[in-house]
C-alpha cells in the first residue's frame, strides 16, 4: 500500500472515530448495588423497577432489602432508595429475596418471599399508598406458607378483575387473591400446579425435577395467551416459557428464551417482561459487574419483539442493554442518582434530602444519557450539593468523560456534608442531544461532596 493510501485510511478512521457516537454500554443499569430479581411494572406511565439487593462480598444469599429504581426512556434510572426491608415483617429472619409489586385500588401491594423465623421459606405481602413506600407488613404474618419452596411470588389481576398469586420453587402453586389482595379464596385454597413435561418441558429426571421448571416465575397475560416465564433447568439456570389459554392452565411448555453458559451470567436467573410504549423489555439478572458473582448480581434489560405468533424470540444478554426511547430534559430537575452508567460513586437515603450521590472520589463521573438541550441551548446549571472540605468542583462534559468540557462548578465547604446549598456556573456549547457527563473533581483519596439534584436553564 502506498504512503499516501495508508495516510488516507488513517486519517479516514480518525476522522470515522471523531463522529461516532459514543459506545453505549448500559447493562447493567444498575452499578451502585448489586441488585438481582427483577421485578418491572408499569405506574403512571413510568417504569418502576423493584430488585432485591444482594450484599457486597457475600458468599451465600445475603439480602436484607428491597430497591427500587424508575426510568421513562429505558437507560436512566433513578435510585429512588429502599421501599420496604427485612424490618417491615415482624416474623421476617433473613432472606429478601425475588419480590413483585402491583397497583389496585390506589394502593401497591408487594408480594415478597423471606424466611418465617422458625419456620422457612414463607410469601408476605406489604402495602403501601405510593409505589415509592415506605410499604408496611399488610398481615402481621404471612400471607401463604406450604412448603419450604415459597419464594418468588408472581401477582397478576386478569380482565375480569380476579388476582392471581404464583409462586414456588421445584413446585408450582397458585391461589386466587380476595379483591383485598391480602387475602385468598379459601374455598379454591392453595393449588399445586401439575408439572409435566407437556406443560413445562421434560427435566434431567433427578431428585424432584421431572420438568425443567424450577422457580422465579412470571405470570401475565398478552392478547389472550396467558405467559409463565421462569428459570429452568436446574444449575445454571436458563430461562424458559409456558403458555395458556386460561390463567390456571393448561399450560403448554413453549422453550428457552435466555439460554445459559453465556458470559457474565450468574448460576440463577429471573425474568421480568413488560411491554412499554410499544416496545417490549426483558429483564434478568448477570454477575457482570466488577466482583460479580452468584451472590453478587446485577439486573439488565433487553428490548425484544414478540414473534407474529406471541412466541418468544431467543434474547440473548449484552452489555449494551435497551436503546432509549425518549430524551430527558435537562432543564426539568432530576436528582443526581438518575443514572444511564456510573463508576466510583454511590448513592446513599438521607433524612430529610431524601436519595443522594456520595463518597464520589476525583475522576468519578456519572452519564446521564440522551439529553436533549435543543437548538438554543443551556446557559447555565444548578446543582445542589453539601460539602466539607474546599477544592473540588464538578465538571459539565458531553459525549464522555473526556469529551468537550462545556463548564465546570465550583464546590467551595458549604459548612458540611448536611449543609446543603444550590451553586450555579455558566454553560457553553450544550446544544442538541447528548450524552451527558459530570465528572467529579478534587484531592485525590479523599471523598469530595455529595450531590442531591441538577437543572438547566436556558
Ligand atoms: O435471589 C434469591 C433467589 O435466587 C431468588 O428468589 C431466585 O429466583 C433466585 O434468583
Amino acid at each position: 500500500m502506498k504512503l499516501y493510501t495508508l495516510l488516507q485510511l488513517i486519517f479516514a478512521l480518525a476522522l470515522t472515530l471523531a463522529v461516532l457516537p459514543p459506545a453505549r454500554a448500559d447493562n447493567p443499569i444498575i452499578q451502585t448495588r448489586y441488585t438481582a430479581d427483577p421485578a418491572p411494572v408499569i405506574i403512571h406511565g413510568k417504569v418502576y423497577l423493584y430488585t432485591d439487593h444482594d450484599e457486597d462480598h457475600a458468599t451465600w444469599f445475603v439480602m436484607k432489602d428491597w430497591r427500587l429504581y424508575t426510568s421513562s426512556d429505558m437507560v436512566n434510572w433513578t435510585d429512588e432508595g429502599s421501599p420496604l426491608s427485612l424490618k417491615t415483617f415482624s416474623w421476617a429472619a433473613r432472606d429478601a429475596w425475588a419480590p413483585q409489586v402491583i397497583q389496585r385500588n390506589g394502593k401497591y401491594y408487594c408480594y415478597a418471599p423471606m424466611t418465617q423465623k422458625g419456620v422457612g421459606m414463607s410469601v408476605g405481602v406489604a402495602v403501601s399508598s405510593k409505589p415509592e413506600g415506605p410499604f408496611h407488613d399488610a398481615l402481621g404474618h404471612p400471607l401463604v406458607h406450604i412448603s419450604p419452596g415459597d419464594i418468588d411470588p408472581t401477582v397478576f389481576i386478569d380482565n375480569d378483575g380476579q388476582a392471581y398469586l404464583y409462586w414456588g420453587n421445584s413446585q408450582l402453586f397458585y391461589v386466587k387473591l380476595n379483591r383485598d389482595m391480602i387475602s385468598y379464596d379459601q374455598k379454591v385454597g392453595i393449588v399445586k400446579v401439575p408439572l409435566t413435561a407437556a406443560s413445562f418441558g421434560k427435566g434431567p429426571g433427578v431428585r424432584r425435577r421431572r420438568t425443567l421448571y424450577v422457580e422465579g416465575p412470571w405470570f401475565y397475560r398478552r392478547g389472550n395467551l396467558y405467559y409463565l416465564v421462569y428459570a429452568a433447568g436446574g444449575i445454571p439456570e436458563f430461562i424458559a416459557y409456558s403458555t395458556s389459554p386460561g390463567p390456571t392452565g393448561p399450560w403448554s411448555y413453549r422453550g428457552i428464551i435466555m439460554p445459559n453458559h453465556l458470559p457474565h451470567l450468574a448460576f440463577t436467573n429471573h425474568p421480568g417482561v413488560i411491554d412499554y410504549k410499544g416496545h417490549s423489555y426483558f429483564f434478568y439478572h448477570n454477575q457482570a459487574l466488577p466482583g460479580g458473582g452468584g451472590f453478587d448480581r446485577s439486573v439488565c434489560v433487553e428490548e425484544f419483539k414478540y414473534n407474529p405468533d406471541g412466541s418468544f424470540p431467543t434474547i440473548l444478554p449484552t452489555d449494551k442493554g435497551a436503546p432509549p426511547i425518549g430524551h430527558l430534559n435537562p432543564f426539568k430537575r432530576s436528582t443526581a442518582a438518575t443514572i444511564a452508567w456510573e463508576t466510583g460513586i454511590h448513592t446513599e437515603t438521607y433524612p430529610v434530602v431524601g436519595v443522594c450521590v456520595t463518597h464520589e472520589e476525583t475522576g468519578a463521573y456519572i452519564k446521564v444519557e440522551s439529553v436533549d438541550f435543543g437548538t438554543t441551548g443551556a446557559k447555565s446549571l444548578a446543582i445542589d450539593v453539601a460539602s466539607g472540605s474546599t477544592g473540588s468542583s464538578l465538571e459539565v462534559h458531553l459525549d464522555g468523560a473526556d469529551g468537550p468540557i462545556v463548564g465546570t462548578v465550583m464546590v467551595p465547604d458549604t459548612g458540611g456534608t448536611k449543609s446543603w446549598k444550590v451553586l450555579h456556573a455558566d454553560i457553553h456549547g450544550a446544544k442538541g442531544d447528548h450524552d451527558l457527563y459530570f465528572v467529579f473533581k478534587g484531592t485525590p483519596g479523599t471523598h469530595l461532596f455529595h450531590f442531591l439534584w441538577w437543572q438547566f436553564a436556558k
